[in-house]
């Protein structure tokens, strides 16, 4: 068996390790060893940068035909806490920050009994006519299978109908945790990680980016987050599309897993350098500063992460009702720029794609 010595070696030549070899990685090495590791990889992709958007998210509805058993923000129809957004509801959320300079719209929710995907293309369209300027990064994979399969299309077929429509890239959301036995038990009714990967892998062979997460600090272990990491680096392999990864930390608010609490600073530190370290195939590692709070996303970029999110306006109720911090989540482009600079970075706005914006 390798030694945490011969493992550190490999990785700084910049080869691959085996999911074994991340197990000894992950507990043998010391905080600031992986720190550096993951430092030294994320310097090869993007040198001194870190990257952000301006950017707000849209989210049509907390109804959901799914009751996972981490979510705090689904909610049943007539409860107090409830939403569902007509469509000019929608049009005008979007029109309220047309001239917000927003380069990308980010719109997910939860997976509406009755809407159908003929609902969501026009969605789509109406949001595009208003900001056409926008990249729309639309619908979790879990969404998306829902919507097409309730349709009777392929999944290439829906994706097409939304792409027409000006679907351009697809977040990363309802991953979870691919291993099959322990997604059964944290979202037992929810899409299957065989539906996950159908999705992404389609979007890919179709030419649209898209993201992939990871929940973690739950009750999964550090080999279920290898195997995780695995799948999504050999799916990496064969479509390459994937264009960020971004782990969630289970946040424990007002869930039925709450009494599990939460994974300290320092677990998310090593998931975000092993994420970069494993991930040697996809750019970017996000760490989504809504989540984890402004203070840990000044230290996640001394670990491997090179992008923040963005500024997202106050425009995202996911984690705020999980328990955040931040109960109106915005970011200045100053806070940004600052954020960077703590930690010897550069602060560099981009698209969705990752194209380089100056103004
Ligand atoms: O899939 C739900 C997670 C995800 C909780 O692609 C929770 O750029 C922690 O995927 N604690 C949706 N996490 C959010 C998401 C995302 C966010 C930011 C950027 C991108 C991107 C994608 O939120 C869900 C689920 O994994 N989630 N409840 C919770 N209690
Ligand atoms: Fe529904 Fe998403 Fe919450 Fe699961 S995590 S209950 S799919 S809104």
């Amino acid at each position: 068996m390798a030694t945490l010595e011969q493992i550190t070696q490999k990785v700084r030549c910049g080869e691959r390790i085996s999911g074994d070899e991340a197990l000894i990685l992950w507990l043998q090495a010391p905080l600031w060893l992986l720190g550096e590791l993951a430092t030294e990889a994320k310097r090869k992709v993007s040198g001194d940068k870190v990257y952000f958007n301006r950017n707000f998210h849209l989210e049509p509805t907390n109804l959901c035909v799914f009751n996972c058993k981490f979510c705090s923000y689904r909610r049943t129809k007539g409860d107090p806490e409830a939403w569902d957004y007509t469509m000019e509801q929608m049009e005008q959320i979007v029109r309220d920050r047309a001239e917000s300079g927003a380069t990308e719209i980010h719109i997910v929710g939860g997976v509406h009994p009755e809407h159908d995907i003929y609902f969501y293309a026009e969605l789509i369209r109406c949001v595009k006519a208003i900001m056409p300027q926008a990249a729309i990064k639309a619908f979790t994979a879990v969404e998306l299978a829902y919507m097409i399969r309730k349709a009777g299309l392929t999944t290439e077929e829906g994706l097409c109908l939304l792409i027409e429509s000006g679907m351009e890239a697809i977040p990363g959301g309802g991953a979870e945790i691919f291993d099959e036995e322990l997604r059964s038990k944290i979202c037992p009714e929810k899409g299957t990680t065989a539906e996950w990967f159908e999705v992404h892998d389609a979007a890919h062979r179709l030419g649209i980016k898209t993201n992939a997460t990871i929940l973690y600090g739950h009750v999964e272990s550090l080999e279920h987050r290898i195997d995780h990491l695995l799948r999504l680096r050999d799916q990496q392999d064969k479509t390459g599309g994937f264009n960020a990864f971004i782990p969630l930390k289970y946040r424990n608010f007002g869930n039925s897993m709450s009494e599990i609490g939460e994974v300290s600073i320092v677990e998310d530190l090593k998931m975000l350098a092993m994420s970069r370290i494993l991930l040697d195939n996809i750019p970017h590692i996000k760490a989504y500063w809504v989540m984890y709070g402004k203070q840990t996303t000044e230290l996640a970029l001394s670990f491997g992460a090179d992008d923040i999110d963005g500024t997202i306006e106050d425009s995202t109720k996911i984690y705020s009702m999980a328990g955040a911090a931040d109960q109106r989540p915005v970011m200045t482009i100053e806070q940004i720029e600052r954020i960077a600079a703590t930690a010897g970075l550069r602060a560099v706005e981009r698209d969705t794609f990752y194209n380089e914006i100056t103004r």
